[in-house]
């Protein structure tokens, strides 16, 4: 019987399909099997398969044929495998998994390119080589608060690290580690014209995360948000042009930047107000007992406009060569405010035109939503009530519009284009699809659920947290996976789940195992916003400079240079051959070898490996790659290219030799 009803269903389908047909559409439906070209055997398929209407619909939805492309790419950070994802939307492909804080041996990222291991090393910590990460929130480069498609950037939570990838060629360019805080989580967040990326701290500890007994947290242990100012121009932060703000010791969370009305403002929630310790060896309840007593955590309001002003005026203090605004000199300004937020709070969304934010409950089944001006009232009244460090609470009734019960676990929320919110519901595993009320708390309310399996954490919507987003398409970016896939051991991926979100209902269409990474947050952007480049501009180029490279080798070029003990290697690589294909040293010689691959079609990308030193390169058509090491063991070893660039591939070697 089912067979039967799916049968008639594809029919129906399918012949609708071919015809785009609509409601008024008066020509009569020909039977399918008398339509050229259809083919008979899909039904059979279906049938075979056992695949619901339900299923073909999502089928078709999501099925991109070979040489099309997807209309969104979605950038999911890898958590702790340190890495940002590209994924392909609706097709829900990985299109690629760009290294940013790990290394990544196929990409040629972390294993001996100078550049790279310079740009790495900048992200070490007192000494300590950091080679892992735990990448949370990617944020694309926006202009007027809409994704410019330019630039996209991504915090490590692990070690207080924010990296920028440049998009033409998908690529990481630079890592900055904040020199007062170890751990960061609400990062990262542009404001709407990408002046500064900002990172707020997590995990309190003393600046520089120097040693304090715990017994003096409240004293000595701080908070912090930093704005890192973006220098688009030189498509960098500017270290020198940053600043930063100190907190108090709660544990800021989600952030999110104002925009239009509400933009130069920053807020983030927080949790931990209670400054709670641990201590379960010493009689002191969990962490996760002691941070959840009290009914209300501390929503941070930052004016990042007047700190602006405040930095300018030398208000600082200098801290690890950080210009840092002090709690004190933030109340004084007027840069910092705190709201409380119900219980435990996760979650800091700010709706599409400013004027709201949404900030999920976690242990509270409510999502809370503030006005930004009543904030802006609330401040203006002075009515409030100074926290443990003077920071103004302002009154939570006086601040809040609405609380609306959205279900179980509420943590992240996004929006679509016609005025609809969409919080995820942890505990519930559900999206819960919301109405934006205004100003008015009754027309706050809740219009459907889905399901997702299992345990959502963030969610993402198309273009959903620019001023314009589209609709259309959410992602459910699910922890657990149990009995969703094919087993692959106790490990199990993610599951990506696509929703459609065009109609009324939620429809979930596809599922999507992660198996590269733990993706916390994403951003979703219309693909053609990107213009990524097909090859470098000019042979011999340094992708990290972004300019030709002082060590670019033409064909012709080719050489060997020794200078005492120093052994500096010119080499070209084109199919199929490398130049120079020997190369010998002596045992304790230093050396320095570039290789520029001089292809100019796309595609044409040779990678190069050395036996037995740990070096792996990719160089793409244009690119010039530079390594150096010692040789510190005699002996043979072969080199050759990783790529299958050509039938002849595997002759595409050479001897690298070391003499005792
Ligand atoms: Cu909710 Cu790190 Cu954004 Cu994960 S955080 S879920
Ligand atoms: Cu070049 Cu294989």
């Amino acid at each position: 019987m089912k067979r039967i009803v799916v049968l008639a269903f594809v029919l129906v389908m399918l012949a609708s399909l071919m015809l785009g047909c609509s409601k008024d559409d008066k020509t009569p439906t020909p039977a399918p099997d008398s339509q050229g070209g259809l083919p008979a055997d899909s039904m059979a398929i279906a049938a075979e398969r056992g695949l619901t209407p339900d299923d073909i619909n999502a089928a078709l939805m999501t099925y991109t044929p070979s040489g099309t492309w997807d209309e969104y790419i979605t950038f999911m950070s890898g958590g702790h495998s340190g890495n940002l994802i590209a994924v392909g939307v609706p097709s829900m492909r990985i299109l690629k998994n760009i290294a940013v804080f790990t290394p990544e041996a196929w990409q040629g990222y972390g294993f001996g390119n100078t550049e790279i291991e310079q740009m790495l090393d900048a992200g070490n910590v007192d000494g300590e080589t950091i080679r892992m990460g735990d990448s949370h929130h990617p944020a694309l480069s926006e202009t007027a608060g809409d994704y410019d498609g330019q630039w996209i950037f991504i915090n490590d939570k692990n070690s207080a690290r924010v990296a920028v990838i440049d998009l033409r060629d998908f690529e990481t360019k630079q890592i900055v580690k904040d020199p007062n805080i170890i751990s960061n989580h609400g990062a990262t967040f542009v404001s709407p014209n990408t002046d500064y990326i900002f990172q707020g701290a997590q995990y309190a500890t003393p600046f520089g995360w120097e040693y304090a007994p715990l017994s003096e947290y409240q004293e000595k242990y701080r908070g912090m948000m930093t704005a890192w100012k973006f220098d688009r121009e030189a498509g960098r932060i500017d270290p020198s042009k940053s600043f930063s703000i100190e907190l108090p010791p709660y544990w800021q969370d989600l952030c999110d930047a104002g925009k239009l009305v509400s933009d130069g403002w920053v807020f983030c929630n927080s949790f931990n107000t209670e400054m709670a310790t641990g201590g379960n060896m010493e009689g002191q309840p969990n962490f996760e007992a002691s941070v959840s007593q009290r009914d209300m955590d501390y929503m941070h309001i930052i004016d990042w406009k007047k700190a602006e002003q405040v930095v300018a005026a030398g208000k600082t203090e200098e801290i690890n060569g950080m210009p840092v605004i002090s709690i004190p000199t933030a109340i004084e300004e007027g840069v910092l405010y705190l709201a409380p937020e119900p219980k435990s709070p996760h979650g800091m969304d700010v709706t599409p035109d400013g004027k709201y934010l949404v900030v999920a409950g976690k242990l509270d089944p409510h999502v809370t939503i503030y006005s930004f001006d009543k904030i802006q009232k609330a401040i203006a009244s002075g009515n409030s009530t100074p926290d443990a460090f003077g920071i103004p609470i302002l009154n939570f009734d006086d601040v809040m519009v609405a609380q609306l019960e959205v279900g179980l676990g509420p943590l992240h929320t996004q929006f679509d284009d016609k005025g609809n919110a969409y919080t995820s519901l942890f505990l519930d595993s559900m999206v819960a699809k919301w109405k934006l009320g205004g100003d008015d708390p009754a027309a706050y309310v809740v219009l459907n659920k889905v399901p997702v399996q299992y345990n959502i954490g963030h969610l993402v919507a198309a273009e959903g947290d620019t001023v314009s987003p589209d609709g259309k398409y959410l992602i459910a970016l699910n922890k657990w996976a149990v009995d969703r896939f094919t087993p692959v051991g106790p490990l199990l991926p993610q599951n990506e789940q696509l929703i459609d979100i065009s109609g009324d209902a939620m429809k979930v269409i596809y599922d999507m195992p992660m198996g590269v990474g733990e993706p916390h947050y994403a951003q979703m952007i219309k693909a053609d916003k990107i213009h990524a480049i097909n090859t470098y501009p000019e042979v011999g180029w340094d992708p990290i400079s972004w300019q030709k490279s002082e060590f670019a080798t033409l064909p012709g070029e080719e050489r060997i240079e020794r200078n005492g003990n120093e052994v500096e290697v010119f080499m070209t690589s084109v199919r199929s051959h490398l130049t120079p294909d020997r190369v010998e040293v002596k045992q304790g010689d230093h050396v320095i070898w570039h290789i520029t691959n001089v292809e100019t079609a796309q595609d044409a990308t040779h990678g190069f490996q050395l036996d037995g030193h740990n070096i792996s390169l990719s160089i793409e058509p244009g690119e010039t790659a530079n390594f150096e090491f010692d040789a510190t063991n005699s002996g043979t070893y072969p080199y050759y290219c990783t790529e299958f660039c050509s039938a002849l591939h595997l002759e595409m070697m050479g001897y690298f030799q070391v003499a005792p």
